[in-house]
């Protein structure tokens, strides 16, 4: 699962994925690879399809996925009724069987923090949250919270905040998204990612991978640094961008870089992947793109993790 703050990236990384499926999608069906796909293999690591299982699907299409495609802005924040989850189906390989599947909820910050408090509390019943996701609910007029998903009705707070520690107890992989635009032009702290949640994901025996988002504003090229499908020979070799983490430390100075170093040094101690993905800005507030496409850095990196770990 995804674990992000408010601003932390996530509506941008939902529409860089979606769109790099679709231009794979586009590509496969004209036969038309562009140079660069073909020498790169750019886009044959997010080969699939994805759904929206929750929510608007009509508004995530033209809110998030063809705002950033066709008119190059980033998203609007994600508003409290507009909570979706989006269901990424990757396909490994181009084996049907070896299909991953990925939901992404995007789900109100305020229950999503309160979540992450009780989990750390430690004080989780796995049988409590269990029952109330699939047959109990937090309410008995309203019933079990995954037939209300399912169901597309409205969820209240109270119901997200269980929803997600659902998804986090039967999750084996977590992805920390950290939004470097954020830290350096909005404010210094992120409200969920901090060394306690990192260590308690490693305590809870998670595979999980601290991703940075918007390396561009570090003018980082995210695909400098490239998952091999062979690098993860021994059990300890990581993916660990070491030079993104030299970027981090010559360019941040003073309390911003000390925090994220913190942050960076503690994923490092609980042997997490490491690295960055970017929709780099052009130009105020416009997302970069060349011939009508928008760019999108780092992605591919994705769908090889995805496909390299357990
Ligand atoms: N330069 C740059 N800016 C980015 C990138 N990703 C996100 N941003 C900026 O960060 C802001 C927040 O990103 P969002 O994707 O909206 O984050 P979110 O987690 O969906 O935010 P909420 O929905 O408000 O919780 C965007 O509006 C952009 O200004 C990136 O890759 N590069
Ligand atoms: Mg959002």
């Amino acid at each position: 699962m995804v674990i992000a703050g408010q601003r932390g990236g996530k509506s941008t990384f939902l529409g860089g994925v979606a769109t790099k499926i679709k231009q794979a999608q586009r590509s496969r069906a004209t036969g038309l690879n562009s140079l660069r796909d073909i020498f790169n293999f750019s886009t044959d690591d997010l080969v699939g399809n994805y759904q929206v299982s929750y929510g608007d699907e009509d508004e995530f299409e033209k809110e998030v996925v063809d705002r950033m495609r066709s008119t190059y802005e980033y998203p609007q924040a994600t508003d409290q009724r507009d909570t979706y989850i989006v269901e990424f189906n990757l396909n490994a390989g181009q084996d049907i069987s070896k299909t991953i599947t990925v939901a992404a909820m995007d789900i109100p910050g305020e229950a999503q923090e309160r979540a992450v408090q009780t989990l750390l509390s430690g004080d989780v019943d796995r049988y409590e949250v269990r029952e109330k996701y699939h047959t109990d609910g937090v309410d008995p007029r309203r019933g079990a919270i995954k037939n209300r998903i399912e169901d597309s009705k409205s969820i209240n707070n109270k119901e997200w905040k269980w929803a997600f520690m659902y998804h986090y107890l039967r999750s084996n992989r977590v992805i920390f998204m950290y939004n470097l635009h954020k830290i350096i032009h909005i404010d210094d702290i992120d409200p969920i990612i901090d060394p306690d949640l990192l260590h308690k994901v490693d305590n809870d025996d998670k595979t999980a991978v601290l991703l940075f988002t918007a390396a561009d504003v570090l003018d980082y090229d995210p695909t400098n640094f490239n998952i091999s499908l062979l690098s993860r020979g021994g059990i300890n070799k990581r993916y660990f961008d070491n030079d993104l983490v030299n970027e981090i430390d010559t360019q941040l100075a003073g309390s911003k870089g000390d925090e994220i170093l913190d942050i960076v040094k503690c994923a490092k101690d609980c042997n997490m992947d490491l690295f960055s993905i970017a929709v780099p800005e052009q130009q105020r507030k416009e997302i970069k793109h060349s011939q009508g496409k928008i760019v999108l850095e780092g992605f591919d990196n994705i769908g090889r993790w995805l496909k390299n770990t357990t």
